[in-house]
């Protein structure tokens, strides 16, 4: 028996798919369970809401093993299954699969979950120093190539002159495709809430992406109209924040919709395939076409259609996300025998050094 109370759920996102999914889960037996939405994962507990109330719940062993086995885990805006036991203790005993999922690969090319079942991306970046094109780019990648939609929002527009904020807009605009908002905000002002209400619609959510001291944390706090989330000052060299936000976390908006805030990341490599993120450059994609040569590289070709029209460093920052999908998509079988390959090859390298008495 599964317990889905659509109206409450509604709040914290519930879209009728997911129901759907949810209702249609084989669960062994184990109590209720009751469809909830995680909005916090910490190293052994998450914490789940229901529409109405937060509540802290631990996720079965099994559940984590099985997420694992695949590079996979529990993350901030997934929908699960929970269930209390005779203790009142709640266990996570299922999860729903995501309609939509972001993910990035970390320094050793591992699989680390961003969010789930996120409609949109805000790319939140300062239009002062923060200020980098390129940065926006990989972001809209991780986002679009996901089918997840990006808006580039500049924040800090109240501290640069105007003459700056409109050409950075205008650089944006130039650069990325048609389809990508850009918008230009001071994130404390509250008059910048309506402004955002287009991607906040009922059963929405909202996940902020960008460098820590961007503005995010500020911008969840206009949304959600209270200082709920801490925001950090940032240095003047720099314009850098100092990673005031340490997790993750989703918020339920008073006017409806929900909003993940997130710490800035460390390295961005999306975690999306060659087709996948051809989708965030459709432009570059759809220009390739006309160009004389099939095989086309963009570079030096003559007749080529995409270097008259497409930003120069719009097109090296495609070819460059390129070259790290390519990397990625090897299988960890193959990406096992790499680095078995390595250590072999280190290994014979240290006994030829030895037998010659170099070390
Ligand atoms: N004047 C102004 N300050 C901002 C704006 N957005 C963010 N800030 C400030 O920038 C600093 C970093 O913001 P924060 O929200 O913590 O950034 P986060 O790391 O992305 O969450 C804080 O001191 C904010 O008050 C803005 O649009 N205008
Ligand atoms: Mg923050
Ligand atoms: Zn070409």
């Amino acid at each position: 028996m599964i317990e889905i109370d659509f109206a409450a759920l509604a709040r914290a996102g519930l879209k009728p798919a997911v129901a759907q999914l949810a209702a249609a889960a084989q669960v062994e037996e184990g109590g209720e369970l009751h469809l909830v939405r995680i909005t916090e994962v910490h190293r052994d507990r998450v914490r789940v809401h229901d529409g109405r109330d937060e509540c802290p719940a631990r996720p079965l062993p099994r559940l984590e093993r099985e997420l694992a086995d695949e590079g996979d885990a529990l993350a901030v805006g997934d929908w699960v299954l929970a269930a209390a036991d005779a203790y009142g203790q709640a266990w996570v005993r299922a999860r729903v699969p995501p309609l939509t999922h972001l993910a990035r690969r970390d320094g050793e090319g591992r699989r680390r979950t961003i969010v789930s079942n996120v409609d949109t991306a805000l790319v939140v970046m300062g239009a002062d120093g923060d200020f980098s094109p390129r940065r926006a780019e990989r972001y809209l990648a991780l986002a679009q190539g996901s089918g997840v939609a990006g808006v580039v929002v500049l924040t800090k527009a109240d501290l640069v002159g105007e003459r700056e904020r409109e050409e950075r807009v205008d650089e944006l605009r130039g650069r990325l495709p048609r389809g990508v908002d850009v918008l230009a905000v001071n994130a404390t002002d509250p008059a910048t809430a309506p402004r955002l209400a287009p991607y906040l619609g009922a059963g929405e959510t909202l996940v902020m992406l960008g460098s820590s001291g961007a503005g995010k944390s500020t911008l969840t706090n206009t949304l959600l109209g209270a200082s709920v989330q801490a925001t950090g000052a940032v240095r003047a060299d720099d314009s850098r924040g100092r990673h005031t936000t340490r997790a993750r976390s989703l918020f339920l908006l008073p006017q409806g919709g929900c909003v993940i805030d997130t710490p800035g990341l460390r390295s961005l490599r999306p975690d999306v395939d060659e087709q996948r993120l051809a989708a965030s450059f459709d432009d570059i994609d759809s220009l390739a076409a006309r160009c004389r040569y099939r095989n086309c590289t963009h570079g030096e070709e003559p007749g080529c259609a995409v270097r008259d029209t497409v930003d120069a460093d719009r097109l090296r920052n495609y070819h460059r996300l390129l070259r790290d999908a390519r990397r990625d998509t090897m299988t960890a079988l193959e990406r096992q025998r790499q680095v078995a390959g390595w250590k072999a090859r280190s290994k014979s390298v240290r006994a030829w050094m030895k037998a010659r008495g170099r070390v």
